[in-house]
C-alpha cells in the first residue's frame, strides 16, 4: 500500500531517498519460487508536520505476517533475559499490588515475554496474527489470538476478559501501518488506570549510527519520543516516559497512559530536548542521513570486492530482516558472500530474498571458519562475539557496518 500522505496526520509525504527494488525482508525462498518473488520500492519520507519517519510503500500486512513467519523471538538468548527483565519491571512496577491484573501483548510472538506472566500463573493473552509463531507460543502454555490487533478486537477482547491493567508490545507497534486504528484500540481496552508499554528501534539512534538496515517492509515507522507523544495525543494517550534500551542496535520504550492518570517522567521533556539538538525534527538531517547510507554501502562493497579479489571466504553470520535491506542495497551477491549461518530452521536450506544467497544451518560455520563472517546480526554483536572465541582464535574477522564499515578481530 502506497501512501502520499503521512499515516498518522494525513499531511503530504513524499520520499527523501530510495532504497530501490526490495523484497519481502522475512521472504526466504526456494530456488523454483525466483520467479513469483514479489518486490515494491523501499524508500522512507518524514513528515514534517507530526515527525513521523515512516516508509512511502509497505507491501499488505498478509504478504509479511502468515502461516510461515521466519523470525522467532527467542532465538536470542540475550533477547530472553531482556523480556524476563521487561516482564519484571511491569509485574513489580505497575501491576504490583493489583488484584488479578490482566496483561495483554500485541505481537506476541512465540511467547518470549508472555511466558514470564504465564510462570507467575497471571492473566495475560497475546495476539499474534502470523498462525506459526503463535502455535509456538500456545505449545509453552500461553493464551494467544491469532490476529491483527485493532479497534474491532479491541472490543471483543473487553467484552470477553474486561478492560486491561497492562497492554505490551515490543518490535511491533512499528509495524502497523493504521497506527491510529490501534491506538484507538487500546485506548478502548485499556483500564482508566492501565499502562501501555511499548519498545522499538529508535529514531536518534538509526541516524546517529547509520543503521539504515532498520529500514524495511516490516518497519513501517521508526519512531520517535516527539513523533509517538503526538500520535497518541489524539487518542487521549500520553507518553509518561521514555527509556533508552540497548536492544536492537538502539530502542525506546515508551510508556502511556490515558492523559493525567499517571505522572510524567522528566525522562520524557529531556529525550524530546535531545532529538531537538539531534535536529530530527530538520528535513536537511535526512539528506545527511540519506548520504551517510550511500558512503557506507561504498566502503562496504570495497571490503566486500577486495575480499573477493583476494579469494577470501566470506560468510554471512545471522539471515536478519535487516540484511535484506543491505544485500539489496548494496549489491551484495553469493560471489561475495557463500552464504548465511542462521540458526532458525524454518530459513535453512532457502535462500535470502533478493539476493538469493543460501542460508545455512550454523554447523556449517563452525565446520570450515572462513576468513571473514559479515555480521548483519550486529545488533546481537555481544552475544555472538562472547560465543564465537574459536572464530576468532583460528584467526577469523568480522566485517561490520554499524556503526562504521570495518574489519574488525
Ligand atoms: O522487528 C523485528 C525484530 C525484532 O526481529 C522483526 N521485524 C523481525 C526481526 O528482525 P531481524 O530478523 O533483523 O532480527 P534479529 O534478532 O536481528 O535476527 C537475528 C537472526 O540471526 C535470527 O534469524 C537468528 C539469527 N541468529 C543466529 O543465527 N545466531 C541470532 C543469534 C543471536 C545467533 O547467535
Ligand atoms: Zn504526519
Amino acid at each position: 500500500m502506497k501512501s502520499d500522505t503521512c499515516r498518522v496526520c494525513g499531511t503530504p509525504i513524499s520520499k527523501f531517498m530510495t532504497f530501490g527494488r526490495m523484497p519481502i525482508a522475512n521472504g526466504f525462498l526456494m530456488a523454483e519460487e525466483i520467479k513469483d518473488e514479489y518486490f515494491f520500492e523501499l524508500a522512507p519520507a518524514f513528515c514534517e508536520s507530526c515527525n513521523m519517519f515512516q516508509l512511502v510503500e509497505q507491501p499488505e500486512p498478509e504478504k509479511m505476517f502468515h502461516g510461515h513467519y521466519a523470525f522467532y523471538s527467542s532465538t536470542s538468548r540475550y533477547m530472553q533475559a531482556h523480556f524476563a527483565h521487561f516482564a519484571a519491571s511491569v509485574m513489580d512496577g505497575p501491576l504490583a499490588g493489583r488484584t488479578d491484573p490482566f496483561v495483554v501483548e500485541l505481537g506476541s510472538n512465540d511467547g518470549i515475554m508472555l511466558q514470564n506472566f504465564h510462570q507467575r500463573g497471571m492473566r495475560h493473552l497475546g495476539v499474534e496474527p502470523s498462525v506459526n509463531v503463535a502455535e509456538a507460543a500456545r505449545a509453552k502454555g500461553i493464551n494467544t489470538v491469532g490476529a491483527f490487533f485493532g479497534r474491532d478486537l479491541a472490543g471483543k477482547i473487553t467484552a470477553e476478559h474486561g478492560q486491561a491493567d497492562a497492554i505490551l508490545a515490543a518490535n511491533v507497534m512499528c509495524h502497523i501501518p493504521d497506527l491510529n486504528g490501534v491506538a484507538e484500540g487500546v485506548a478502548r481496552l485499556l483500564k482508566p488506570d492501565g499502562v501501555f508499554i511499548f519498545e522499538d528501534p529508535y529514531l536518534g539512534d538509526m541516524i546517529a549510527k547509520t543503521s539504515y538496515d532498520q529500514i524495511y517492509d516490516e518497519h513501517v515507522f521508526i519512531f520517535s519520543v516527539t513523533s509517538v507523544a503526538r500520535a497518541f495525543a489524539s487518542h487521549g494517550l500520553e507518553v509518561i516516559d521514555a527509556e533508552p534500551q540497548i536492544t536492537h542496535g538502539g530502542s525506546m520504550r515508551y510508556t502511556l497512559s490515558p492523559k493525567g492518570a499517571r505522572p510524567v517522567s522528566e525522562r520524557v521533556a529531556a529525550q524530546v530536548a535531545k532529538e531537538h539538538e539531534q535536529g530530527l525534527q530538520k528535513p536537511q538531517t535526512y539528506l545527511g542521513f540519506k548520504r551517510n547510507c550511500e558512503t557506507s554501502r561504498e566502503k562496504l562493497m570495497a571490503v566486500l570486492e577486495t575480499a573477493r579479489k583476494d579469494g577470501k571466504r566470506v560468510v554471512g553470520y545471522g539471515a536478519t530482516s535487516k540484511s535484506t535491506t543491505v544485500t539489496c542495497y548494496c549489491g551484495i551477491t553469493p560471489t561475495h558472500v557463500q552464504f548465511i549461518s542462521d540458526t532458525t530452521p524454518i530459513k535453512q536450506g532457502k535462500l535470502s530474498p533478493g539476493a538469493h544467497i543460501p542460508v545455512k544451518p550454523y554447523s556449517e560455520f563452525t565446520r570450515a571458519w572462513p576468513d571473514y563472517a559479515l555480521l548483519f546480526a550486529w545488533n546481537h554483536a555481544a552475544e555472538i562475539r562472547e560465543k564465537e572465541t574459536a572464530f576468532a582464535a583460528a584467526g577469523g574477522r568480522w566485517i561490520v557496518y554499524v556503526p562504521e564499515v570495518g574489519i574488525v578481530a
